[in-house]
């Protein structure tokens, strides 16, 4: 029996004019599970209204991670044995939480520190400010779990530059700090020297208090591939982006077709397909869009297998079915999109 008091794994306080929220689970990297969605979800609804608190802050626990996404691991369970209500309701309710975080109406601001994937980036992205320190590491990795990128960025990832988002939806590719503010994910690039300093500043100030921490930022370091991440991300079709990189030829096309084959098949064409699909449609649309496909990714043997190999086993050695981009039946996909 553990002696051990346990934590909550979300700690919502007031401190001056802020409300915080911390993301108390630093073992998993704050990745999100339902209670956690849960307590976010009632200390933004408690803090709505309440004149006292003029900004929300959030933070990741731990120092490695502000939110490695959610927690996969529990949903793979739950999947596998069929509990598909389990399943749907943390999707259905971590996707209210990111709509809330849209339309809250006082400035959200998440101070990102560390690892932000997935989950992470939807309780960050739709805040008025994503303060970032420059070893950050942000992703949408979830073509390597043959899911998608959810928590509306089915929505966000189509509004980034070019056909940045296509680029990071199908790859997975990481971006650290400055590269984040570049593509309009994070909003600032702070020191990490100045984090503690700045968050004393924001109870005493509230959101104001983050121009002064701003720092200048280095040049994006895919300012060479630009051009190429539009022309071969910006097809339109699966097999035309990889037409594209073979034809390109360099290396940073050479990583990305690495990328694109490593991940599940499947999962790469029903991503091209939604984040496609969310480029004409609203967050609540593109959210709503999403759960639906939830409930068709989960079932996909991918999902089970992805996170197995990615999380459980931790092999890293899927076994995708179909194994190539060019074996992935379109009515198949079809069907799953519908
Ligand atoms: C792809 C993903 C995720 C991932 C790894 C991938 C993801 C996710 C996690 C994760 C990380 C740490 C944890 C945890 C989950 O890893 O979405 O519970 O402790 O949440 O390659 O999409």
């Amino acid at each position: 029996m553990s002696t051990e008091a346990t934590e909550p794994s979300v700690i919502a306080r007031i401190d001056g004019r802020v409300g915080r929220i911390l993301l108390n689970r630093p073992r998993q990297l704050n990745a999100l599970d339902l209670d956690m969605i849960r307590g976010m979800q009632k200390a933004l609804d408690a803090w709505h209204s309440l004149p006292s608190v003029h900004a929300v802050v959030i933070e990741g626990a731990g120092g490695k991670a502000f939110c490695a996404g959610g927690d996969i691991r529990a949903i793979r369970a739950q999947a596998v044995a069929g509990e598909t209500a389990l399943v749907e309701a943390f999707f259905a309710e971590e996707y209210a939480l990111n709509a809330t975080i849209a339309a809250y109406p006082k400035p959200y601001i998440a101070l990102i520190d560390g690892i932000c994937m997935g989950g992470g980036i939807g309780v960050s992205v739709y805040g008025q400010m994503r303060v970032t320190t420059a070893d950050s590491l942000f992703a949408m990795p979830e073509t390597a779990i043959a899911l998608f990128p959810d928590v509306g960025a089915t929505y966000m990832l189509p509004r980034l530059p070019g056909a940045l988002g296509m680029y990071l939806a199908l790859t997975g590719a990481r971006l650290k700090g400055a590269d984040a503010v570049h593509a309009g994910i994070a909003t600032h690039l702070v020191a990490k020297a100045d984090v503690a300093a700045l968050n004393a500043a924001l109870a005493s100030d509230g959101a104001a208090a983050v121009a002064a921490f701003a720092q200048a930022l280095p040049p994006f370091s895919l300012a060479g591939q630009r051009a190429a991440i539009d022309h071969c991300f910006g097809a339109d079709s699966v097999t035309e982006i990889v037409a594209r990189l073979e034809a390109d030829g360099s290396d940073w096309a050479k990583d990305s077709l690495r990328m694109m084959r490593e991940v599940s098949p499947s999962s790469v064409v029903w991503s091209f397909a939604a984040v496609r699909r969310g480029a004409a449609m609203t967050l609540g649309d593109a959210l709503a869009a999403e759960l639906k496909l939830t409930r068709t990714t989960t079932q996909h043997p991918d999902f089970a297998e992805g996170v197995r190999a990615m999380l459980v086993d931790k092999d890293r050695q899927p076994k995708w079915q179909p194994a190539r981009i060019e074996d992935v039946d379109p009515a198949v996909i079809a069907a799953i999109l519908a």
